[in-house]
């Protein structure tokens, strides 16, 4: 038995499903998950040594590759002088100034502890500051766990939310509609059903939990338009978006303004850190300041501000940074599409920036009903076929590939290689 089968075995008798999140029990995939004992730039070791090039990277947080030496000792240096105080810190002053100095738009932020709590804690401002219930979101993407959230996707784009897991009551969901992704008529056809009604509406300004899929031309500054016209807020949901694409994140990739935009995983540095943020106006609500109530013991916790802020100052202090990850990513797909293309396979392949995703199907990929053709079957013998090869990519067909700073040309060519092996 490896030491990630026993883990495994004895991590099912005292945690759900033997993880502390779905995703990673490797479910989809049918197979036991590695259980990581360390990992440093691009590359992860498994509790038996096993070595892997990662493209998961924490799910996105790690875009400068694992135990970053600059993050590490920020938060050695935080760690002395303690955990946490439950009070107000410089480095939550620092951090704040940070996001609001490169993020367009961006006036005001708190800092809450996931991008769950980001999520939840913008759409109760959203409703407080619009005095309206209704919110719109898409079949497809992702918010986190909170109730409001979990609705059955598709389930119809004019009834009322259904609740997608049990447990949530239909009072939760019964103001949550959902949309199309890339399909502006279905957003236009729930806002003109109650004019007055929607208090934002709130997109993943890149599909990413659906596998990836691009905004459509158009799409995003037809929601602006959208949002404007009707009187809701716009809310980009960059949990994985922001720090991403760009310093300023999608607003400023795509150039298209949201009015409160939600934050996570890349602002921790692979600390427990989310944030929600936007202009003065609407953020001045939030209590103590106004209305709208929010809190948290560890919100801004002072070791998590530490690696935020490091892996923040060299995203922005490295010239270049952006253009340079975003052209090795683009000539990384690039190849990897040449090579899928002469498997032979039926596939799309979307990307945008330094996030990729394979789907095995002949259709593009624009919205969950596309992205639902793909054959799993396919994606799961991939996936099996990667791994052992060395190259750990999101157990699930309906995630994302996240390239970084630390993936060297040498890693990127063995996964490539990997790649022409695992399709033939
Ligand atoms: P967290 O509560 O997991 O920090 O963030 C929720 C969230 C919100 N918004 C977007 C766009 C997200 O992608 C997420 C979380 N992303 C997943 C990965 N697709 C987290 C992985 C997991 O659930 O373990």
């Amino acid at each position: 038995m490896s030491a990630s089968e026993e883990l495994f075995a004895r991590a099912k008798e005292r945690i759900p499903g033997g993880v502390n999140s779905p995703v990673r029990a490797f479910g989809s995939v049918g197979l036991t998950p590695p259980f990581i004992a360390r990992g440093s730039g691009s590359r992860l070791w498994d509790e038996d040594g096993r070595e892997y090039i990662d493209f998961v990277g924490s799910w996105g947080p790690m875009i400068l590759g694992h135990a970053h030496p600059a993050v590490e000792e920020a938060v050695a240096q935080a760690v002395r002088d303690g955990l946490s105080f439950g009070a107000a810190t410089r480095r939550e002053v620092e951090m704040a100034e940070m996001m609001c100095a490169v993020v367009p738009g961006l006036e005001m932020v708190r800092m809450v502890n996931s991008g769950t709590e980001a999520v939840m804690s913008a759409l109760r401002l959203a409703r407080g500051f619009t005095g309206r219930d209704k919110i719109i979101k898409f079949a497809g993407c992702y918010h986190g766990h909170s109730d409001a959230m979990l609705v059955k996707a598709g389930s119809g784009v004019l009834t009322q939310g259904l609740p997608g897991s049990a447990g949530v009551p239909a009072g939760c969901t019964k103001d949550t509609l959902t949309a199309i992704y890339n399909d502006l008529d279905s957003v236009e056809q729930l806002l003109l059903a109650d004019p007055e009604g929607v208090a934002a509406v709130i997109v993943e300004p890149v599909g990413a939990n659906m596998g990836v899929v691009p905004p459509a031309e158009g799409f995003l500054a037809g929601l602006r338009r959208l949002c404007d016209h009707y009187g809701a807020l716009l809310i980009f949901d960059e949990v994985i978006t922001g720090f991403r694409l760009a310093l300023g994140g999608a607003q400023q990739y795509f150039n298209v303004r949201a009015d409160l935009v939600t934050f996570g995983k890349i602002i921790g540095g692979g600390m427990p850190v989310g944030a929600y943020g936007g202009r003065k106006e609407i953020m001045s609500m939030v209590a103590p300041l106004g209305s709208v109530y929010q809190a948290g013991t560890l919100s801004g916790n002072p070791v998590a501000m530490a690696a935020g802020l490091a892996q923040l100052r060299l995203l922005k202090e490295t010239l270049g940074f952006y253009e340079a990850l975003n052209r090795k990513a683009d000539s990384f797909f690039s190849a990897l599409e040449e090579i899928l293309q002469a498997s032979g396979r039926a596939f799309c392949l979307n990307r945008v920036g330094s996030l990729g995703c394979v789907f095995f199907t002949e259709k593009p990929v624009w919205n969950y009903e596309d992205a639902q053709t793909s054959d799993t079957a396919a994606f799961t013998e991939y996936f099996r076929r990667m791994l052992q090869r060395g190259v750990y990519l999101a157990s699930s067909q309906f995630e994302a590939m996240f390239l970084s700073s630390a993936h060297s040309p040498e890693d990127l060519r063995r996964t490539l290689d990997a790649a022409r092996e695992a399709l033939k």
